[in-house]
């Protein structure tokens, strides 16, 4: 107590960590060792299972902090429990079996952590539309059924009306499109919410069921009998915008931050990672990443939707992985976290960072609020680091990039190690370019 340097760090993480042990104080003794043992077993089992996450062990010492003779380290080493996932309850598979065999249109949407693996074998046989999430695996799967422009789609006022589903299979979180999620509140649709973590992921104010259940159980599920051209007449309203998209970047909007979201779903290397920072990054390759077979797979810190932590999640992400590693973030994200650029020295792997700089957050563009005098102070807030400076401070690679051929070029061609490309947009004329394209409707 009053010791410098010292802060009560007891449940530090609060509610954050998925559990918190205290391990006390570091003694040879083997009731000390047993009960550590007990510690690292039970801690190591709550990092696992189907709500994975990390775990907060406290270590305190004393003065010397080092021991005076070197001690004999016990074996440490435990059995690891991994955690059972939850049982499917038969109550409820004869509730959503039932439901699915008398709905005439039933629609399935992914969120980021439903796999292909999940769904396989239902769903190339199920006439159901399956809206994918930004981050969702099936954008980068053959996978029939897909709907990744669902934004356009429910702006339209007559496809959105004709194409009210019956029932909603949502497995895990929601997209976070205003446009998708009040449309499911408006449908009166009946909705199951299968969330295996047992969190609560339903944030709409419509009736839903919670399942505590594995995605995986929709693979016991009967294929449902939709009426017919339920599934054709969305897959041909998703073909026809894809083309309207795809002649829209074809005319050229080089400076337009889309463009550079839909660059990568064309060039980015088979099953590469991308690490998507929130803010526009997280909407544009929502709205116009193009659906692929690649198997790249998207990352993104959802959570609280910051803009915190971005640089370093990468570096974590590309260190020791087998496959080239990109970021598509914006500059204020990046400064956030710039002091992540320290562990490059230690990167065994390739990072490829695109910072979209516009000079400020564009997300706030779309607000009301930047019509107003106060709006670039206390909203926009731009910066005025040089981020060739900043990179080059850091002993790395950096370069000033422009239009889909150098961007397409640059990441076809990654290198190890960190990499820093700078992209310049236009923040004022980006939020009418998004708006024209997202108008778009099937007809
Ligand atoms: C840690 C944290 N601080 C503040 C915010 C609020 N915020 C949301 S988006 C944003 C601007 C992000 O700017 P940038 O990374 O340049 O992306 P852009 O908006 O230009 O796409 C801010 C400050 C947040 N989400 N997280």
């Amino acid at each position: 107590c009053g010791a410098g340097q010292t802060i009560d760090q007891e449940h530090l993480f609060g509610s954050f960590t998925r559990a918190y042990h205290s391990v006390g104080l570091p003694e040879n003794s083997s009731a000390a060792i047993n009960s550590l043992q007990k510690i690292l077993t039970t801690a190591y089992a709550q990092t696992l299972g189907s709500n994975s996450g990390p775990v907060h062990l406290n270590f305190p010492f004393r003065e010397p902090f080092l021991p005076e003779q070197t001690p004999q380290v016990p074996d440490l080493s435990f059995e690891p429990i991994i955690p059972k996932e939850n049982q499917s309850d038969p109550k409820y598979l004869s509730v959503i079996s039932e439901l699915l065999s008398s709905c005439k249109r039933p629609l399935l949407i992914a969120g980021e952590r439903a796999t292909h693996e999940d769904l396989k074998g239902w769903i190339e046989k199920a006439p159901v539309p399956i809206v994918c999430d930004a981050l969702s695996e099936l954008r980068e799967t053959p996978v029939p059924c897909r709907v990744l422009r669902f934004e356009n789609l429910l702006r339209d006022p007559v496809f959105s009306q004709k194409h009210t589903p019956d029932l909603i299979l949502n497995l895990g979180p929601l997209p976070t499109s205003k446009t998708l999620r009040s449309w499911i509140d408006r449908s009166q649709a009946k909705r199951f919410v299968i969330e295996p973590r047992g969190l609560c992921v339903d944030p709409l104010k419509s009736p839903s069921y919670a399942l505590d259940l594995p995605y995986s159980f929709i693979r016991k599920m009967p294929i449902p009998q939709s009426e017919a051209n339920w599934l054709d007449s969305w897959l041909k309203a998703e073909n026809s915008i894809e083309e309207k998209l795809t002649q829209a970047f074809e005319k050229g909007l080089h400076a337009f931050e889309g463009t550079i979201a839909r660059t990568l779903s064309e060039f980015l290397p088979p099953q590469s990672h991308l690490q998507v920072s929130n803010s526009m990054p997280i909407r544009d390759i929502e709205w116009f990443w193009k659906p692929s077979e690649g198997k790249r797979r998207l990352f993104g810190n959802r959570g609280v939707n910051g803009i915190d932590g971005t640089l370093g999640t990468a570096l974590g992400l590309a260190h020791h992985a087998k496959k080239p590693t990109y970021l598509l973030t914006g500059e204020l994200a990046f400064l956030h976290d710039s002091n992540a650029m320290l562990f490059a020295k230690d990167l065994k792997g390739s990072l490829t960072v695109l910072v979209i700089n516009n000079n400020g957050g564009g997300i706030f563009e779309h607000l009301p609020i930047s019509k107003r005098v106060e709006f670039e102070k206390c909203f926009a807030t731009p910066q005025t680091v040089d981020l060739e400076t900043l990179s080059k401070a850091h002993g790395l690679e950096y370069r000033k990039i422009q239009g889909e051929r150098e961007i397409a070029e640059v990441v076809s061609n990654p290198a190890d190690g960190l990499r820093i490309f700078e992209i310049s947009t236009d923040r004022k004329s980006d939020p009418q370019i998004r708006n024209r394209l997202l108008g778009l409707g099937p007809e």
